[in-house]
């Protein structure tokens, strides 16, 4: 990854302006994300910025999310807590290349999206795990209703080491089960591991994805757009506070 160590150094290359001739698409190859900044007397929509990355990838609640607390939900999303590292859509029948989070309200606390960059992942995690990661499969379920387009071949069951379109290198493509968590999205399974053994081996990657060298915390401001490419890096959120206002609108496409 050139001379760049940390994920704040990094995050700082992968930042640029939200004006019509805005160099994010430079920035989404070379990083796997971009930040672009409200500044500047014209600003992009969210769908324009989006358009030349793919068409728009569909869920049941249409293609675009406000992510925002939503009484009652049973979806994390629409809460406070916690949401652990994952990539979007192997619960979905419509895959996700690249998403865009636009902010329409920042929360004054917490609320942090987490990305971690899956190449930086293979340079810090141990030789042992890469090896386990080569030789296992993994199985999601998803534990809400009403979000998914439902695969029509029953749950997945994916590899979590794949190909990095842009390098060719490894990439990571998991999404870490939290069990302490009882009303967390979807849920995750080594396929052929008792209950225990794949608790640590989730309990290891999250260890190694929440490294400063591997994960970067965007901290939000209203106004700014966080560009990711959902095959090269990882996303989660950190808990915010109940009476925080928290207001992202989000677009995928594939
Ligand atoms: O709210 C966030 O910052 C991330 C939400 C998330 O994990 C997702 O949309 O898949």
């Amino acid at each position: 990854m050139d001379e760049i160590t940390d994920m704040r150094e990094m995050a700082a290359a992968a930042r640029c302006d939200r004006g019509p001739s805005s160099p994010y698409l430079e920035k989404l190859e070379r990083y796997g994300f971009a930040v672009l900044e409200p500044d500047g007397p014209e600003l992009m929509p969210l769908e324009d910025i989006m358009a030349p990355l793919g068409d728009p990838a569909s869920y049941r609640f249409g293609t675009q999310l406000i992510q925002e607390q939503r009484a009652d939900s049973d979806n994390s999303q629409f809460r406070t807590g916690a949401i652990p590292m994952h990539v979007d859509a192997h619960l979905n029948a419509n895959g996700v290349s690249y998403i865009g989070w636009e902010c329409l309200e920042a929360p004054y606390e917490g609320g942090e999206t987490l990305i971690a960059s899956s190449e930086a992942f293979f340079e810090a995690a141990p030789g042992g795990l890469v090896e386990t990661l080569r030789d296992i499969k993994i199985e999601y379920w998803s534990r809400v209703s009403g979000f998914y387009v439902e695969r029509p071949e029953g749950n997945p069951v994916v590899a979590p080491v794949q190909v990095d379109p842009v390098t060719g290198g490894d990439a990571l493509c998991v999404g870490v089960d939290h069990p302490e968590d009882p009303s967390r999205n979807f849920g995750a399974a080594v396929v052929g591991y008792t209950k225990e053994r794949s608790r640590e081996l989730f309990a290891q990657l999250a260890h190694v994805l929440s490294r400063p060298d591997v994960m970067y915390t965007h901290k939000w401001r209203a106004g700014q757009v966080l560009m990711m490419d959902n095959r090269r890096v990882l996303h989660g959120r950190a808990e915010y506070p109940a009476d925080s206002p928290r207001k992202l609108r989000r677009i995928s496409v594939s």
